[in-house]
């Protein structure tokens, strides 16, 4: 079989098996083109796309302007590396800072390499700013996060299975509980070498938590209060995701440093960044951090056509008018169906609570059921359904899913 022949979908599933490292769990499905809020599995059966990659392709999949600026761009320029400069990157930068209302950007490539260099900043900024003894700052960090599987990131992890046997873990991190403003008081007020409070405004893998209205801009203002950097890491909740351009703006946060990152790019191409003003982003010198591809002519023509659709679009509002519709029909379905317990999220990230145990399989014989009735999505932890279509679906779309989940839930 020459390596490009068509496959079928177990042929697929069985090449991955054999030769690749067993580092997932992917539901049954092979995918092999898709467009808008669709996606085809090898087969050619059609479905509707309810994880959008999670929340990387919002602006739907293979959008014409994003997939056409990078094309150019690869057939003009691929890489210089940092060692050049290019004419891509100060206009996407002066693009992007502008556009989040910031001095700069540090660009880089992966949603977990944006949160360590977001993480490396706020150390260096303690030390060179606020003046904590070197190597002695600490970060505060919440329970349940998720923040990427680099080996500092699963360190504040108490996701037993993202960090067991992989120590020994860096120190420096503070868990407080989300969404305890109390907790967030006690932690700052008890340490005075607190460098930054890194923090999801929605925590997306825990399960689709949506913290108390106001509870972002109270942290934010206790951080201003004891001299620490607020982080946001908006990689899931960012980019039109939850009906504002950013998580934090339902609540007029204007966090000290900004993570992007998946949807920055639309998903056409790994593009991730940090966003901060000069007094915090300056402690960065030339030599302290880079990376090979961070900052490339096509992540930079690929992002600033991925930011363009969100605002061209208007995905943002329809995010936030479609996930109403969404919340409103599902919560009214759980009253007469008791395999649902909850529903909760912002915008188009949403998830449902299923009445049965974490250990169950439950939810995941529901995402079959999905798939054959045409739509997929997957559970997170254990019990809980996270539905985050691309944000370019339309009214009439959303009422079509919303009727296949109805149904395929119904028949358990
Ligand atoms: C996996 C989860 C989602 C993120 C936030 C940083 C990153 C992520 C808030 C790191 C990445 C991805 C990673 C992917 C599955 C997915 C995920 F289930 F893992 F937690 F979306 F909820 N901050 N989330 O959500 O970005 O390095 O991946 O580009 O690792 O299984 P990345």
């Amino acid at each position: 079989m020459a390596v490009l022949d068509q496959l079928t979908s177990q042929q697929a599933i069985d090449l991955e098996n054999k030769y690749g490292a067993h580092n997932y769990h992917p539901l049954p499905v092979v995918l092999s083109k898709g467009e808008g809020v669709h996606v085809w599995d090898v087969e050619g059966k059609k479905y509707y796309d309810f994880l959008s990659a999670y929340s990387a392709v919002n602006q739907g999949h293979c959008h014409p302007k994003i997939v056409g600026a990078m094309v150019n761009q690869a057939q003009t320029l691929t890489l210089t590396s940092r060692a050049f400069y290019n004419d891509m990157l100060g206009r996407y930068e002066k693009f992007a800072s502008e556009l989040f209302g910031f001095d700069k950007l540090l660009p880089m490539n992966t949603g977990a390499e944006a949160v360590e260099t977001a993480l490396k900043i706020s150390r260096k900024w303690a030390y060179e700013v606020k003046g904590i003894a070197e190597n002695e700052a600490q970060i505060i960090v919440c329970e349940n996060n998720f923040h990427g599987r680099t080996t500092t990131i699963i360190s504040f992890s108490n996701d037993p299975v993202a960090r067991k046997n992989f120590g020994p873990f860096t120190n420096g991190f503070i868990k407080i509980e989300y969404d305890n403003l109390q907790a967030l008081e006690e932690a700052l007020e008890s340490n005075t070498n607190i460098a930054s409070f890194l923090v999801e405004p929605i925590q997306g893998e825990a399960g689709v938590y949506v913290p108390s209205e106001g509870y972002l801009a109270a942290a934010k203002a206790l951080c201003e209060k004891h001299n620490v950097l607020f982080i946001a890491d908006e990689v899931q909740t960012g980019i039109a995701r939850t009906g504002k351009m950013l998580a934090v703006d339902h609540e007029n946060v204007k966090p000290d440093i900004l993570i992007l990152g998946k949807a920055l790019s639309g998903g056409a191409y790994p593009v991730s960044g940090v966003l901060a003003n000069d007094h915090v982003m300056n402690v960065i010198r030339p030599g302290n951090h880079g990376s090979t591809f961070g900052g490339n002519p096509v992540a930079a023509a690929v992002a600033i056509a991925a930011l363009e659709v969100v605002k061209e679009e208007n995905l943002a509002e329809n995010a936030e008018a479609l996930g109403q519709i969404f919340r409103a029909e599902l919560a009214e379905f759980a009253k007469e169906n008791d395999l649902v317990k909850a529903v909760r999220g912002k915008g188009l990230l949403n998830a449902i609570l299923i009445n049965d145990t974490e250990e169950s399989s439950t939810a995941w014989d529901i995402c079959i059921k999905l798939r054959d009735n045409g739509l997929l999505a997957k559970p997170t932890h254990g019990n809980i359904i996270r539905f985050a279509p691309p944000l370019v679906m339309n009214e009439e779309q959303l009422r079509d899913c919303i009727a296949i989940i109805k149904k395929t839930i119904s028949e358990f």
